[in-house]
């Protein structure tokens, strides 16, 4: 395929309430979509999820289209592609910065879809056409707010919740909930906020009958999650750890975790998730889908890849009016008791609102021939 154009929307959405984990509070969530055209004007489309601040993983969103310009897009347009797994390979020059690569990738994905014109499940294995799904909740310290706000979510019909946890404010609110809602499928995630120090004092999570406690410690520590993973039943899950298969593979031979939170952008793109969902199926290891408060094209693109059997977990999904009073696509994402529809159009499935994109983003034209 020939890469005509790459044109780009810079945009920002006002969150409908802050949300707040270990490491920060956000508001606004700055995302990129980027415009991939080829020689017959059919658009892949991809978003670029990194957060403002190098809080979460070393990425930003800054950083992110410094690569994608000086280094992705002239390595892109100078190929000739024929297939979308050629992508990934293209990049291996530029090491790291998965995010920036995944913005791309995923969107020669959606075009190569959109030529043949197939929904981008056809390229995946055994899907289904809807998905059970689960919300991340945010630090709140009115313990009183946050079992309100998660009966708000529970009577919505989502099917997990995942509550973001810090040293100091861990087995309070956890108990609060679980008095309150003993049977739910619930978790934890920390965003490494502990350290090996902790292990007597997490091991107290052991006692509430979590799912899994998610990021405990660094996001480049592989011996210390090891350990904490021997010392306690309850299943540790990697998310920020966890940026490629090779990765995935020092986890589960360290015994580092029992399950993985797989993010296609902090991975480099669907080329490389793919190979890590097949590993985790190999292996026995719990594989589910996270979020990174994506707007509406990043959330097709996660549903169709959880929409594969092996995510039976239920991931963090939302609809699109879990965090946004308005999202860029044509037609919210809805959630159904506590499920929601893959898109069935071409590539992603999903289009974009042109005035919803001018009205919260800039445009401008990164590449044309
Ligand atoms: O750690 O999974 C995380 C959001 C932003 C950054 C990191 C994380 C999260 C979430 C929510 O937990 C994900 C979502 O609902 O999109
Ligand atoms: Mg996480």
């Amino acid at each position: 395929m020939e890469i005509h154009r790459i044109d780009r929307y810079r945009v920002r959405l006002p969150l409908k309430s802050p949300f707040e984990t270990s490491y920060g509070r956000l508001t606004e969530k700055a995302f990129d979509i980027l415009l991939v055209t080829d020689e017959l004007g059919n658009q892949g489309i991809g978003e670029l999820v990194p957060f403002e601040q190098p809080d979460y993983i070393e990425e930003t969103i800054d950083t992110a289209r410094i690569i994608i310009e000086k280094h992705l897009i002239p390595l892109l347009i100078n190929a000739d592609i024929q297939h979308p797994k050629e992508v990934s390979v293209l990049f291996e020059e530029v090491k790291g910065n998965q995010m920036a690569k995944s913005s791309l990738e995923t969107a020669i994905w959606d075009l190569y879809a959109k030529r043949s014109n197939k929904s981008l499940k056809t390229y995946l294995n055994d899907t289904r056409t809807q998905i059970p799904v689960g919300v991340s909740i945010g630090i709140q310290t009115d313990l009183t707010k946050l079992t309100d706000q998660i009966t708000k979510y529970i009577d919505l019909g989502y099917k997990r919740i995942k509550l973001k946890i810090r040293p100091g404010y861990d087995l309070k609110p956890i108990e609060a909930i679980r008095q309150k809602f003993p049977d739910i499928l619930l978790m934890v995630d920390a965003n490494s906020a502990y350290t090996i120090k902790d292990i007597p004092h997490l091991k107290q999570l052991d006692t509430y009958n979590l799912a899994m406690i998610e990021q405990p410690f660094a996001a480049n520590d592989f011996l210390d999650h090891a350990q904490l993973q021997k010392e306690i039943k309850t299943d540790i899950c990697l998310d920020e750890n966890i940026r490629s298969l090779k990765d995935c593979e020092l986890a589960y031979s360290l015994g580092s975790c029992r399950s993985i939170n797989l993010k296609i952008p902090r991975v480099g793109g669907i080329t490389e998730a793919m190979k890590i969902a097949d590993f985790c199926k190999e292996k026995e290891l719990l594989v589910w889908l996270g979020g990174m408060f994506e707007s509406g094209i990043g959330r097709a693109l996660n549903l169709q890849f959880a929409s594969q059997k092996i995510f039976t977990f239920p991931g963090d999904i939302s609809a699109s009016e879990r965090y946004y009073y308005e999202d860029i696509l044509t037609e919210p994402i809805e959630m159904k008791q506590g499920e929601i529809r893959v898109p069935d159009g071409v590539g992603i499935g999903v289009c974009l609102s042109r005035d919803s994109l001018l009205k919260h983003g800039v445009y401008d034209t990164l590449f044309t021939n």
